[in-house]
């Protein structure tokens, strides 16, 4: 079920319990701002989410509430994810889902990097 991204942020979401390693996942890299794993229902050869350690829902959220350093370093950790799993020559795709029209299911912001084989037109 999509979410609505205006909700107040849930600290038991499952991505807030991966932080928390509560719950397993498969960690491919982590610093200060983030960190990333592999999706569970993986939608190309290599699908990797990343996600802020901060509690924001969404896109919409951490644009309009994280600070300069936190969006900073948030931006930073998805190029090095990308460039740690060697998908900068052949290329990858970004995308992140905000709220219902978007299809956003997991209410803490994440960002998909999609790579492995050439990837498809994404018009709605
Ligand atoms: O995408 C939410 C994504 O999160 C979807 O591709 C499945 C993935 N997911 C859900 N639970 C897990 C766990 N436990 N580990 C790894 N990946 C998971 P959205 O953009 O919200 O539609």
């Amino acid at each position: 079920m999509p979410i609505d991204a205006t909700l107040p942020y849930d600290p038991d979401n499952i991505f807030a319990r991966i932080l928390r390693d509560e719950i397993p996942s498969k960690r491919v890299y982590e610093d200060d701002f983030a960190i990333a794993f592999h999706d569970i229902n993986p939608q190309a050869p290599q699908h990797i989410l990343v996600i802020p350690r901060g509690a924001y829902v969404s896109w919409d959220d951490f644009s309009a509430r994280g600070s300069d350093a936190e969006i900073a370093g948030f931006v930073r950790a998805v190029g090095a994810v990308a460039r740690q799993a060697g998908m900068v020559e052949p290329g990858y795709r970004l995308l992140a889902n905000v709220g219902v029209d978007g299809g956003q299911e997991v209410p803490h912001l994440h960002v998909h990097v999609f790579a492995g084989r050439r990837l498809g037109a994404m018009l709605p």
